[in-house]
């Protein structure tokens, strides 16, 4: 290393440090080497973050027992990529479980280094990749979940996230480009009219949007041909309005701000990677609690920021079109429901806290082969879609044993329960998450009868991961009081909006000690919800 080099080094936080050392990615090559010495006898810097960018994490919880981050672009997964990952996690028997999480995505619980090289392998047999998936990498990328059945959509945004995905990545195999980022990275396409990615909660989101061809014709750059595609209409062209600079932490919470830009779909994947380009290149690293992007759009404004990406982009960007089609209520897709294609049906089960067991995951694979396609969707709800069910076949797929635990008619309040991993498995959590979710909402349902869903999402820490601010009622775990002595608690936020106008929600009560909660939830569910002790319900009916 030159002197130079190790002045710099030598004023880096311990991350960036790590990452001028050794590419995160570097340890793609040493897996084999890894599974043989095992976890202990690793370098520390190694086994604690450079494989989070093989997907691997180490849970200090859990020791020796690894966590594995996949990338699902768009929540797809297939039958046969599933019968792969219940497999790998059924070989550690109790130990082993996975997690859908609130980015489409499945973790996988219980893993051992030792077995590295042969899931990697598997992994590659069936197309799928854990590839920068964690620390300073872009997180898996989400889209419509019902994106190509949906009769209503304005665009289907599949094969778009697999482009970027693919540019990200290098199709899977890693790419040194895009693998030192100041921070985390979260990109969101919908091309729906519900929002169903939470666009504002991502540092880079696309929304439908369209423009009139004229107006194109006069923006954008001379007599380009603006080529009709099925989303057009003789008079607008379909593309997106950009959102810029959403994220969530421990420090600070924002919804994400119009960059005053439309792109073609054509240029998505272009302005996907001049944005991070921009990002990467300039955006702040001396301090790690304040390197996502909007602190860069802090430093710069949005005008600079804007003609940044414009110059890596080689063209300029057309301003954003005067208003976005996001004009539906979120929808959860839990149910039945029509699909575009005649006498085709999507089901969406309810996945308690997004918990899957091996048994679980080859059941779902089952199903989805012998009544679908053999294709299965995730959704940011932590909820899984099974397309493709021929009317003839509904029937019999509604007497599957399987819909007895993840149900498609869900009790109001279960139905839309999130809940981040918490205390189990994760060593920022401040209080235990899934189970306790899972245990207050049953009290609670056997004591209030309700008319509608309430979201309630849970997260383990100031973090976020639960994005307690998009629910109805968000619950942040934290360090109570009670009788003198701490106590695991939450601080309660609400008001979080989803869907068409989205904004977030914000901290109402703090600091309620989790053994007193319930009571609390159950006030709040009566004054703000419409909920009804049953015993009075039963009277008034
Ligand atoms: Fe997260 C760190 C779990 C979505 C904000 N998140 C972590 C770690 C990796 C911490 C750790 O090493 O233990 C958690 C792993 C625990 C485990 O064993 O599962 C973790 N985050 C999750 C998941 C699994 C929650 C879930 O149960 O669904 C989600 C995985 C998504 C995925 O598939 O990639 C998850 N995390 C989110 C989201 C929600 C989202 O993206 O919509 C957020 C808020 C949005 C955002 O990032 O802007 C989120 N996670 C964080 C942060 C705070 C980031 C920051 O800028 O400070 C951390 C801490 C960090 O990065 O330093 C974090
Ligand atoms: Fe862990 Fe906190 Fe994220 Fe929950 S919110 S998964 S406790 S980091």
């Amino acid at each position: 290393m030159t002197e130079a080099v190790t002045t710099v080094t030598a004023s880096l936080n311990k991350f960036e440090k790590f990452k001028a050392e050794k590419d995160g990615l570097a340890v793609k090559a040493e897996i084999e080497k890894f599974a043989s010495i095992g976890w202990e006898a690793m370098d520390e810097t190694d086994r604690d973050h450079r494989l989070k960018w093989v997907g691997v994490f180490f849970r200090p919880v859990t020791p020796g027992k690894f966590m594995m981050r996949m990338r699902m672009p768009n929540g797809i997964v297939t039958a046969a990529q599933m019968r792969v990952l219940a497999e790998v996690v059924q070989r550690y028997g109790d130990d082993g479980s996975a997690d859908i999480t609130t980015r489409q995505n499945i973790q996988l619980r219980g893993i051992r280094i030792e077995d590295l090289p042969e899931i990697f392998h598997k992994f590659h047999t069936v197309g799928l990749t854990s590839v920068q998936s964690g620390m300073d990498n872009v997180r898996n990328i989400t889209g419509d979940p019902v994106a190509g059945l949906d009769a209503d959509e304005l665009f289907d945004t599949r094969e778009l996230v697999q482009q970027i995905q693919d540019m990200l990545t290098n199709k899977g195999q890693g790419n040194p480009e895009f693998t030192n980022l100041p921070r985390k990275f979260n990109i969101a396409i919908t091309g729906g009219r519900d929002n169903s990615v939470h666009a504002e909660i991502n540092d880079l989101a696309f929304v439908p949007a369209f423009h009139e061809y004229g107006e194109v014709g006069r923006l954008g750059d001379g007599e380009k041909d603006f080529t009709p595609t099925p989303y057009n209409s003789s008079s607008k062209v379909f593309g997106f309005n950009i959102l810029v600079g959403g994220f969530f932490s421990a420090k600070r919470c924002e919804a994400a701000i119009p960059l005053d830009a439309w792109v073609s779909p054509a240029d998505v994947v272009a302005v996907c990677r001049a944005v991070l380009e921009v990002f990467r290149d300039h955006g702040l690293r001396a301090n790690r609690q304040k390197s996502r992007l909007m602190w860069l759009i802090d430093e710069w404004g949005l005008e600079k920021f804007r003609s940044e990406v414009e110059q890596r982009l080689g063209k300029p960007l057309l301003p954003a079109a005067p208003k976005d089609e996001i004009d539906w209520e979120k929808r959860d897709h839990i149910g039945v429901y029509k699909q575009k294609q005649p006498e085709l049906n999507y089901v969406g089960l309810h996945i308690p806290v997004g918990r899957l067991t091996a048994e679980d995951m080859f059941e779902i694979a089952r199903l989805a082969d012998v009544y679908g396609n053999g294709e299965i969707r995730l959704t940011v709800e932590q909820n899984v879609i099974i397309p493709n069910i021929p009317d003839s076949r509904l029937v019999l797929f509604l007497a599957e044993p399987l819909l007895e635990k993840f149900s498609i008619d869900p009790q109001p309040l279960r139905r839309s329960l999130v809940s981040c991993t918490g205390a189990q498995f994760c060593n920022f959590a401040l209080i235990e998450t899934k189970n306790r979710a899972l245990n207050i909402i049953k009290a609670l349902e056997e004591d209030l009868e309700l008319t509608r869903p309430v979201r309630i999402h849970w997260t383990g820490c100031p973090n976020s991961c639960g994005q307690p601010q998009v629910a109805d009622i968000g619950l942040m775990g934290t360090k109570a009081r009670k009788n003198g002595k701490a106590v695991e608690g939450v601080d309660i936020y609400m008001g979080g909006k989803v869907g068409k106008e989205a904004h977030l929600g914000t901290c109402v009560q703090k600091g309620i000690p989790c053994e007193d909660l319930q009571p609390v939830l159950r006030d709040l569910l009566i004054q703000h919800f419409g909920a009804k002790p049953r015993q009075e319900a039963l009277v008034t009916h």
